[in-house]
């Protein structure tokens, strides 16, 4: 019973899979010239805007929506707490358009109280390159919630992105809706234990003490691998092919120009941390590990308020194995001030979590497109996409 989504261009759970599904568009073909001119009408008292993310004051805006409203766990105890600077590098990758940073204010007050973004991704899905639009940062204001406000939100995106000529979506979300194309599980790698208990995000296990448990998840101080790195400038040529090259393992995958790589990989501490590994005998670069850094607050513990959490971002075993570059990134994780490490079962995650000591998480991560028909669902095991 999805009363908007059920209207969309999504692939529906009554759909019978019949045997002549091939990958393809749902909706039949537009052009730009079919596209409404005009915003979609929002309720008296709201008006559209366009955010601009160069504008602190702009940004310091959705950054305090976000903080306040955006995604918390099923219990409500944190909350996801994107930093400005994280915003910043997020909606703001090549060919942005500001566009596509769309918020609604209060008419009379000016005050910001829902947002959504797209960026531009080409995303390979099986064997076809899409030009898509990747949908993140839905937010609507809490006291301001079940009034069909979200459905305006994703049909006036819609209208600013087929503007552009481009008809389909990728969007990665907690909540069950029509149709995933890949469901994921998160895990998590306690770097810091004794944080992580006082918090609730862990507990002490049956029959473990403090002392056994801060033993059990000691790291060392540094990496281990010889030639390991923070990347650099000029590490992006043979890094995008690198990655090209691991990616297309995978059914569905980002198409990274070099510009891209540039942009989502460079360095960038407390928002994307990003390493190679530098064979000491060739000088080339054989491996990549990335992570990035998204805080959550803690709601309602008076000891602590924000919990420091590494999620896994693009890493390329190429000689070094996946377990011992995985242990290096737990490594420089720590020895930033991460207090947890978390990763989906995607990639070839699935088969190291266990060894490297990580525990499965209460929440779930579903991939979702849009205007696109796949023949058949793709496994965890296949995911070769990261959404912030
Ligand atoms: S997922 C994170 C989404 N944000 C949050 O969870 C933040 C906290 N929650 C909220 O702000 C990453 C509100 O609860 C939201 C819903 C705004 C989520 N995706 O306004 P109503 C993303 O940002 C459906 C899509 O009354 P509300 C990805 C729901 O099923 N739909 O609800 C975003 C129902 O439809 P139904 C979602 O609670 C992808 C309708 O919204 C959803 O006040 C967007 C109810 O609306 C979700 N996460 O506001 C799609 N959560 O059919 C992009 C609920 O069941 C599509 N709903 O009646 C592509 C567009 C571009 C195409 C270009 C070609
Ligand atoms: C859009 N790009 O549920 C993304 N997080 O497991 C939006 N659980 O942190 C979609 N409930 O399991 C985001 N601790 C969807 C995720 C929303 C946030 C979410 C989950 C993911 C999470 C933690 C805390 C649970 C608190 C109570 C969790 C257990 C960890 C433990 C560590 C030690 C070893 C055993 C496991």
């Amino acid at each position: 019973n999805y009363a908007f989504w059920g209207t969309q261009p999504v692939a529906q759970f009554n759909e019978q899979p019949g045997s002549t599904v091939t990958d393809g568009p749902i909706d039949k073909p537009k052009t730009v010239a079919d596209v409404c001119k005009e915003p979609y009408g929002l309720p008296q008292n709201f008006e559209w805007v366009t955010c601009n993310i160069d504008s602190d004051a702009e940004l310091k805006e959705i950054y305090e929506l976000l903080s306040a409203h955006y995604v918390e766990d099923d219990d409500n105890m944190f909350r996801f707490a994107y930093s400005k600077e994280f915003l910043r590098w997020a909606l703001q990758p090549p060919g942005y358009q500001q566009a596509w940073h769309c918020g609604v204010r209060v008419a009379a007050s000016g005050k910001l109280v829902a947002f959504i973004s797209g960026i531009p991704a080409t995303v390979r899905v099986n064997a076809c390159a899409l030009k898509t639009v990747e949908i993140n940062f839905l937010c609507v204001h809490k006291k301001l919630r079940h009034k069909r406000l979200a459905p305006v939100l994703i049909k006036e995106i819609t209208r600013r992105v087929n503007l552009h000529d481009i008809w389909q979506a990728v969007y990665t979300a907690g909540v069950l809706l029509p149709k995933p194309v890949a469901e994921c599980q998160y895990w998590h790698r306690s770097l810091n234990p004794k944080k992580l208990i006082a918090v609730g995000f862990s507990r002490l296990a049956p029959r473990m003490t403090m002392a056994r448990t801060l033993k059990l998840y000691k790291l060392p101080e540094a990496p281990q691998t010889p030639g390991l790195r923070q990347m650099e400038d000029r590490d992006v040529p043979q890094v995008t092919a690198l990655l090209a090259s691991y990616l297309r393992h995978y059914l569905i995958a980002p198409e990274l120009s070099e510009e891209e790589v540039r942009h989502w990989l460079a360095f960038q501490a407390d928002v994307i941390y990003s390493y190679v590994v530098e064979s000491p005998e060739t000088g080339r670069v054989t491996d990549l590990l990335s992570f990035y850094t998204l805080p959550s607050s803690v709601i309602g513990n008076d000891q602590y308020d924000l919990l420091k959490a590494a999620y896994m971002f693009y890493t390329v075993p190429g000689a070094t194995p996946l377990p011992q570059l995985m242990n290096d990134a737990l490594i420089l994780a720590h020895s930033t001030g991460h207090d947890v490490f978390n990763a989906l079962d995607i990639f070839e995650n699935e088969k190291i979590l266990k060894e490297l000591k990580f525990g499965i998480g209460d929440g779930k991560l579903r991939y979702y497109l849009f205007n696109w028909r796949v023949a058949r669902d793709i496994p965890a095991s296949k995911v070769g996409l990261v959404m912030l």
